[in-house]
């Protein structure tokens, strides 16, 4: 039995490559200063996992910003408009990909990856998520007439670098068919492409086993999805062509199993499979009847998603009597990418809680235990075994996890705290009473800009150097001037701007019960910018309001209704590391009951309108369409818990990012929202469509300000988006907002665009009135 890693955190143990990205951009280092510090990163990653015991040791996971971008730029797929010259793509090229080129230099934080305002500015390429990750990758793009041809191969590099310093890795590579599967065709199915970019994957191959490599480890973790027929037949495809003597593959799954693939999976032409045992443990069966006896499986015992610890003892029998009858290596279920680098750097955390944990470091150790009690015996780590199951026993029966006011609470759930009293129509007609808002109602979405001074005060107070009344003071100060600007500019509902919070997860993380918080727990979210999920570990419950006193502090400045602002629970459950030892489902009613209690605090602290937001609801959909009923069933009915306690006249709002979701759009509508805003700037209005199709009955806010962009939108451009709008909708179902929160802007472009919105509502107010 050998051990492996997939892949490591690429960031650093103290977000190094975040500093020295940041430091780059800013231009504060140059170019060498920058590829000195990955260099660093590198080196430093495989002597850690080198000194774990690791035996197979990943090169070319690292990236300066994204692994399916550096795919990308490595096989040409590089859109015309960020070529320049003729040689081959360089650092400028790839991070203009990234994050857009010239003008106002991105350095608020937020999804902030779009071009500047200068002339010869470019937008970045799109960017979703990674499966079901919290992980963003750059979108491949490919038009007709693609030419497509490589250019320096940084896993070749990668590799080199490794063997020059005495470490003989196993280079990783994003297998063909995912990248495809990721890739948009813009006026060309990317599938057109497959034989050129098998050809291409072909050279490189040929390159990494000339340089010595004997293993490729090749990811296609699109195995583990539903697959079209295309995709199968590229599989063959590819698979038969990349089959050679020389270097061996190591076709590489994860997220989950390979199911009806499974068969499929085990007989392509490669010398090694690796399959996930912590999403899909029963595959292993299945795939022992049909695996043959020379393909060399790697086992993903170890969760890469979660930062739990093993229970070893359990996990050896089951493993034993594999390694009894063939050769295996084990790893984690995927690359640790997703999990933070070391729980040792986390010294704050409750010692019980922490016995309960792995981080990416000691997921190695793990796989290094497991390997010698594989090889020379279970008497030989006696001891770790012992600790390990000691863990695993003080985690199932502690004290700290189970609440039995919670179980209680939960048991109880019935039907009936699902429903509001009156259904959506009479709704409206009590809210209109107590808002009496005009027509084309406008509002935002909650957050306003985290200015330097804004998250300077938050970094002084966590330091111990600005003292709680000083906070306070300041964050009261920054309120009282966002509701002030408000009323000033003529928004109709207004919001405190949430200058208190850091994220929308861990602020409300931090203040339930069952959470736990890390110091240095970060995870790559996207290039330079990281979360810090929190850490679910217990029952939920909120020992005492959350967001009361901001929204009655904000609605004591003024008579207009101010938004109470919460996350909702799905949303938190899903940018979490959440327990194991429960469903998800499970977890989420806990954190839905608590959020039920700040909406009925907030409603009786006299809030007219209160926002629930569910981002993250349509990400949380599992990989697999027969799992996806389930899932929707079971969120929606968690945001219907934690909304649908207020009476009639208290109108509630919900927000959702992205603009995919005329697939789900009876679970949205099940939501039973009155207000929704959503992400429409950028496609036009086309998503109301699909709402009109469904004869959505609540209102909408269909955003008319592309916030992702520093780009300040005209008058006459809402107006024309709101009249688009309008052939879809009736005009008392509108409202009139932005995409999503203002964070991640700056004041001087929020102030403009949110000017042009109220006077967009007002031209079309005027509008209606003619035609009514
Ligand atoms: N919160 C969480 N997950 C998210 C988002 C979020 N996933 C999707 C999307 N939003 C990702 N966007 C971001 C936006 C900004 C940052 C990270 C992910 C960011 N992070 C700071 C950084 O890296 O410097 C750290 C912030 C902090 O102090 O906590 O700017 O909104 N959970
Ligand atoms: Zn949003």
């Amino acid at each position: 039995v050998s051990i492996a890693t997939l892949g490591f955190p690429r960031i650093g143990p103290r977000r190094e490559l975040k500093t020295a990205l940041e430091n780059f951009w800013s231009g504060k280092t140059g170019e060498s200063d920058l590829l000195e510090s990955a260099s660093g990163l590198r080196t430093a990653a495989w002597a850690r996992q080198r000194a774990l015991g690791a035996d197979w040791l990943p090169s070319g996971d690292f990236s300066l910003y994204d692994h399916v971008l550096d795919t990308s730029v490595m096989l040409g797929a590089i859109p015309e408009r960020y070529r320049t010259g003729d040689g081959e793509a360089d650092l400028s090229t790839y991070f203009a990909m990234a994050r857009g080129t010239a003008g106002a230099a991105s350095g608020g934080c937020g999804h902030d990856h779009g071009a500047g305002a200068g002339e010869a500015s470019l937008t970045a390429c799109e960017m979703t998520k990674w499966f079901d990750t919290n992980y963003h990758y750059m979108v491949p793009e490919l038009v007709p007439g693609q030419k497509l041809a490589l250019n320096r191969l940084k896993v070749l590099d990668d590799y080199r670098e490794a063997r020059a310093q005495g470490f003989e890795t196993r280079p990783v590579l994003l297998g063909p068919v995912t990248w495809l599967s990721l890739a948009k065709g813009r006026g060309v199915d990317p599938f057109e492409f497959l034989d050129e970019v098998v050809s291409l994957y072909g050279v490189i191959l040929g390159h990494l086993g000339q340089a010595g490599a004997e293993w490729v480890q090749i990811d296609e973790p699109i195995l583990v999805t539903d697959l079209s027929d295309i995709q199968r037949r590229a599989l063959t495809r590819a698979y038969a062509r990349l089959a050679r003597p020389g270097v061996k593959l190591m076709l590489t799954t994860y997220f989950g199993g390979l199911e009806d693939n499974l068969g499929f999976a085990a007989a392509l032409p490669v010398a090694g499979l690796h399959v996930d045992l912590v999403r899909a443990p029963g595959q292993i069966d299945a795939l022992l009847k049909v695996a043959p006896k020379d393909l060399l499986l790697s086992l993903g015992v170890i969760d890469g998603r979660n930062i739990w610890r093993t229970d070893l003892d359990a996990l050896l029998a089951r493993i034993e009597p594999i390694a009894a009858i063939r050769d295996l290596v084990l790893a984690p279920s995927c690359s640790l990418l997703h999990v933070p680098v070391d729980l040792a750097l986390e010294r704050r955390l409750d010692p019980e809680l922490t016995q309960w944990l792995a981080f990416a470091v000691q997921k190695v150790e793990e796989l290094a235990i497991l390997k010698r009690a594989l090889n020379e015996g279970r008497e030989h780590v006696a001891e770790a075994l012992a600790d390990s199951r000691r863990a695993a026993i003080a985690r199932r029966t502690s004290p700290l996890i189970h609440d039995a006011t919670v179980a209680g609470r939960v048991s109880g759930i019935t039907p009936a705290l699902f429903e509001r009293e009156g259904d959506v129509a009479t709704r409206a007609a009590a809210q209109a009473v107590v808002l009496d808002l005009p027509d084309f109602p406008t509002t935002t979405i909650g957050s306003f800009p985290q200015t330097e001074a804004v998250r300077g005060a938050r970094a002084r107070f966590n330091r111990g150097e600005l003292d709680a009344a000083g906070y306070d003071a300041f964050l009261r100060d920054e309120t009282a001037r966002a509701i002030r600007w408000q009323e000033e500019v003529g928004l109709d509902m207004l919001v405190h701007g949430e200058f208190e919070r850091n994220d929308m997860v861990q602020y409300f993380g931090e203040r339930l019960s069952g959470f736990a918080f890390t110091v240095s727990g970060w995870v790559q979210s996207y290039g330079s910018r990281c979360v810090r999920p929190p850490i679910l570990y217990g029952d939920v419950s909120r020992p005492s309001a959350m967001t009361v006193e901001w929204w009655r502090y904000a609605q004591s400045l003024t008579e207009r209704p101010v938004k109470g602002m919460l996350t909702g629970p799905v949303t938190i459950l899903n940018w979490s590391f959440v327990r194991d030892d429960q469903p998800r489902e499970a977890s989420c009613r806990q954190i839905a009951l608590a959020i039920r209690d700040e909406v009925l605090d907030l409603e009786a602290a006299g809030a007219r309108a209160i926002q629930v937001d569910e981002a993250a609801l349509r990400e949380g959909l599992p990989l697999r369409h027969r799992e996806w009923q389930h899932y929707l069933d079971w969120a929606v009915e968690c945001f219907r818990i934690s909304a649908a306690g207020v009476g009639d006249a208290t109108q509630i709002h919900t927000h959702m990012c992205y603009s995919e979701f005329n697939d789900i759009l009876p679970s949205i509508g099940a939501m039973d929202a009155d207000v929704i805003s959503i992400e429409t700037a950028r496609s036009q209005m086309e998503l109301l469509e699909g709402f009109a199709r469904y004869r959505y009955p609540a209102a909408i806010g269909p955003g008319v300000y592309d916030i992702h962009a520093p780009r300040v939108p005209g008058q006459d451009e809402m107006v024309a988006l709101m009249r688009l709008a309008q052939q879809h909708l009736d005009r008392s179902q509108l409202w009139v907002n932005p995409d999503c929160g203002l964070k991640t802007r700056k004041w001087p472009e929020v102030r403009s665009a949110i000017e042009a919105m109220v006077a967009a509502a007002r031209t079309l107010r005027g509008e209606a009135r003619v035609e009514a």
